[in-house]
């Protein structure tokens, strides 16, 4: 029998990097580049089906979007709390938001030390060689045992599959008696 599940999620990362975009384009697959920023959170809803050898599963993400940057580390650790699974984003055209992946991995163990994570590389749109890219973000992915995509909120390049891919990893810690 399918078994339905609901589980928090959150993205982290730097400004700017797409971490509202990329909500944005999975829920309601619009990209808006004229996206209005404003303070405090908002909680988006999407239903994604997983299929398992176990069981098929009903698995409802309630993504987690802090909106506005200027909040707060020790403010951040709260949306943090009880997530199930974590995005780290960077985007791929800015190499400092890249350098930064290893401190957000910090930042998310600090509150929640096994929930998987998935790296995300996004804006791949707006390269034409992405192999250095790739090779920083497989690098970080490689030392911490995560799997990791390039992203593009603007096309919806490996979007989906980004979120079916947590998805997977929530259900195989679920199964695991994780949270
Ligand atoms: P954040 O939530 O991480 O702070 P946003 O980032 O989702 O607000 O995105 C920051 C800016 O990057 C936005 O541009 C947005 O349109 C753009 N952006 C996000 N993802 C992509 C992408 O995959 N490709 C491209 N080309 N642009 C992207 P503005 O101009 O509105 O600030
Ligand atoms: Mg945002």
């Amino acid at each position: 029998m399918a078994k339905k599940l609901m589980k928090k999620i959150c993205l982290l990362g730097d400004g700017a990097v797409g971490k509202t975009s990329l909500i944005k384009k999975f829920v309601d697959d619009s990209f808006d580049d004229k996206y209005i920023k404003t303070f405090g959170t908002k909680v988006s809803k999407k239903q994604v089906v997983i299929n398992r050898p176990e069981d098929e599963f009903f698995l409802t993400f309630l993504i987690w979007d802090i909106l506005g940057q200027r909040v707060h580390n020790n403010l951040h650790s709260t949306y943090y709390k009880g997530a199930a699974a974590a995005f780290i984003v960077c985007d791929v055209t800015r190499k400092e938001t890249m350098d930064k992946l290893e401190d957000w991995i910090s930042v998310f163990r600090g509150v929640n030390d096994a929930a998987p994570i998935v790296l995300l590389g996004n804006k791949s749109d707006l390269l034409d060689d992405k192999g250095p890219a790739d090779a920083q973000i497989k690098a970080v992915a490689d030392k911490f045992n995560l799997s990791y995509h390039l992203t593009s909120a603007k096309t919806g390049a490996d979007v989906e599959e980004s979120f079916l891919e947590l998805g997977n990893e929530v259900i195989t810690s679920f199964l695991k008696g994780g949270a």
